[in-house]
């Protein structure tokens, strides 16, 4: 039988975790024919209720589970494993600066990092789903200097979705129809989804709207669509944000024409080197690369500037706080 696949997953006692593990565990992370072993990763006040969540595991007794560990010490937790979700972050509170914010998560991103890259296994992959997901990715990946930079991800998948299904409503077309959609920049408001390079039956969607609705409703609502969650259900993004990791992840390692990701910048697109940024992205042999060769017009161009802007700014402060 094949060795089971070691899937950690931080935060596993919150609400995407609860979402996301009854996934992995049936099979449709890696696929419905490869074992996997869960290790959940949580602080000490939450590992009860980690516990719970393993209680309900076992009882749907799936053929495809070979076994969990739940854990409060990322050392165990990241000890052979081949996947790495991080979910668990510090959320922003009321009246809290952007430091205050990004400390907070550097003392979180960084140890972890430190752990995945003495413990981990040598094919590890990371996908960065707790926020700023961008920017503890690349504090992750610091601290990991003897694993490859490219395993280092965040997660622009779940932007990726919402602009398919918007923009399908919007045309009146089943999401299939839809090829080549792009978000561009950091996972938040200043995200760039492009219809300039997305294809609807062959034709370019930016061409089959009106540039108001894509300027003022478009953009704005897949950038804005988080908080419009948490206004109408009165709680964050889950469900489809663990749907969004799980995508991600089976994307990268079963292969993907193009989709959106978050990766290390090769310096493509005039985003500069190092920065984990969104890209249009091809799947190969295990491997993202980012899609060549496309042209960014001043539209676009303007708008992934902006949003790169914001990166390197995070990537400044995190710098200046000696978080990387
Ligand atoms: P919850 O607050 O429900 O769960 C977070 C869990 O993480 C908690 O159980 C907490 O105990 C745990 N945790 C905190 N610090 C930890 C640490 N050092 N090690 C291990 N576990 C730790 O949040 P949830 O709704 O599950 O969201 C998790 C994260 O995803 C948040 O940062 C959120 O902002 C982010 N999101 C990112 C999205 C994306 O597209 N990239 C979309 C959805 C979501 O907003």
């Amino acid at each position: 039988a094949q060795t089971p696949v070691k899937v950690t997953v931080t935060g596993a006692a919150g609400q995407i975790g609860y979402a996301l593990l009854f996934r992995i565990a049936s099979g449709q992370l890696l696929g419905a024919d490869v074992p996997v072993k869960l290790s959940l990763l949580e602080i000490p006040q939450a590992v009860k209720a980690a516990e719970g969540t393993a209680m309900e595991l076992d009882d749907c007794a799936f053929p495809l589970l070979s076994g969990i560990e739940i854990t409060d010490d990322p050392n165990v937790a990241f000890n052979g494993a081949n996947v790495a979700l991080l979910v668990g972050a510090m959320p922003r509170k009321a009246g809290m600066e952007r430091g205050d914010l990004l400390e907070a998560n550097g003392g979180i991103f960084g140890p972890q990092g430190k752990a995945i890259n003495d413990h981990a296994a040598d094919d590890i992959r990371v996908l960065v789903v707790g926020n700023p997901a961008n920017t503890n990715a690349l504090i992750a990946q610091q601290h990991a200097p003897d694993v490859p930079a490219e395993r280092f991800t965040a997660m622009t998948r779940l932007d990726h979705n919402r602009a398919l299904s918007q923009l399908a409503a919007k045309l009146q077309v089943p999401v299939t129809e839809i090829k080549k959609m792009t978000i561009w920049g950091n996972h938040s408001a200043t995200q760039y989804p492009d219809l300039f390079h997305a294809e609807v039956g062959g034709k370019i969607a930016a061409e089959l709207v009106d540039e108001g609705w894509l300027r003022d409703t478009f953009i704005p609502t897949v950038a804005k669509r988080g908080a419009a969650i948490i206004e109408a259900r009165g709680a964050s993004s889950a469900a489809s944000a663990a749907n969004a990791a799980i995508d991600h992840v089976y994307d990268w390692v079963n292969g993907a024409e193009w989709t959106s990701a978050a990766i290390p910048s090769d310096g493509s697109y005039g985003v500069p080197e190092g920065l984990i940024s969104s890209f249009p992205v091809a799947s190969r042999n295990g491997k993202w690369e980012i899609i060549q060769g496309l042209e960014i017009d001043a539209f676009s161009r303007e708008r992934i500037d902006a949003s790169v802007r914001e990166l390197e700014e995070e990537r400044d402060a995190v710098r200046q706080l000696g978080l990387i």
